[in-house]
């Protein structure tokens, strides 16, 4: 199976090198995608010299900061146009831990259509996280899942494997949302398209180095759109009974 990982990166130097070396380590076989916007402090010099030492790294340079759901819809979408049969996506700051990738791949492999790595599931968690993150994730979580009547415990991991056809079918460059709700964008629409969606243990780490760019307006369009997203649910749901009532 083909692989890109798609690893989005702003301001990550301490990071980048590490990251790359270690992905390569562990799955020698994948191409790997860095989606920089144009980071202030030159993460894509050290991408770029990573990517020669190591070969099979490909640097996209965005002229600016974006935010994540964008980095994602642009790395996904060059992943679908070159026939990747795999693609990964997966933060650059060790908190995702690449000697999970195998279970993964082989998880895709036994029939899953994507496989998120999955804080919430007996197994997983994080660790040394700030107790507001940890709540924040914990119960944003369980509102998501709740509202959206998914049975996914972790939609907004970042950490997910995806057999291309299931992710070219639910068309991610439609999306609209930039940070977390983007993440759980997709799982929706899987699970709306009838896909398999697994999820794996894991331990989330926090970052080593560098600072998080996540912000409380992040946060907050997560919430609003999860809650909108419920809202056309219930709607569209009643509407369908209705309709299903006065066909009968
Ligand atoms: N290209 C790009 N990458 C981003 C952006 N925001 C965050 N990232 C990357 O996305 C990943 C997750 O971000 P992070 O700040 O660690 O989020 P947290 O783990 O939820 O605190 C990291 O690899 C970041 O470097 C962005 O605007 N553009
Ligand atoms: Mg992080």
């Amino acid at each position: 199976m083909r692989t890109l990982v798609v690893v989005p990166t702003y301001n990550e130097r301490e990071n980048v090198r590490q990251l790359l070396t270690a992905v390569r380590g562990v799955v020698p076989a994948a191409d790997v995608l860095v989606v920089d916007d144009n980071s202030p402090d030159g993460t894509a010099s050290i991408a770029e010299s990573a990517a020669t030492e190591l070969g099979q790294i490909k640097l996209l340079r965005r002229p600016g900061k974006q935010g994540l759901g964008s980095a994602y819809r642009h790395g996904f979408t060059i992943g679908l146009d070159e026939s990747y049969d795999v693609i990964v996506s997966m933060d650059v700051d060790f908190s995702h831990d690449p000697a999970v990738l195998p279970e993964m791949l082989a998880l895709l492999a036994a029939g899953a259509d994507a496989v998120i790595g999955s804080r919430y599931v007996p197994g997983g968690g994080t660790v040394d996280w700030p107790l507001h993150r940890r709540v924040l994730s914990r119960w944003g979580n369980r509102y998501t899942s709740l509202v959206l009547g998914l049975q996914v415990r972790d939609c907004t991991s970042g950490f997910r494997a995806y057999r291309a056809e299931a992710l070219r079918a639910i068309e991610p460059a439609t999306t609209t949302a930039e940070g977390y709700a983007f993440l759980t964008e997709l799982v929706r629409r899987l699970v709306g398209g009838g896909f398999r969606v697994m999820e794996t243990p894991i331990v989330f780490a926090d970052r080593r180095y560098g600072r998080s760019k996540m912000s409380g307006r992040i946060i907050v369009e997560s919430m609003l759109l999860v809650t909108r997203w419920g809202l056309m649910d219930l709607v569209s749901g009643r509407s369908r009974r209705r309709r299903r009532r006065r066909s009968r």
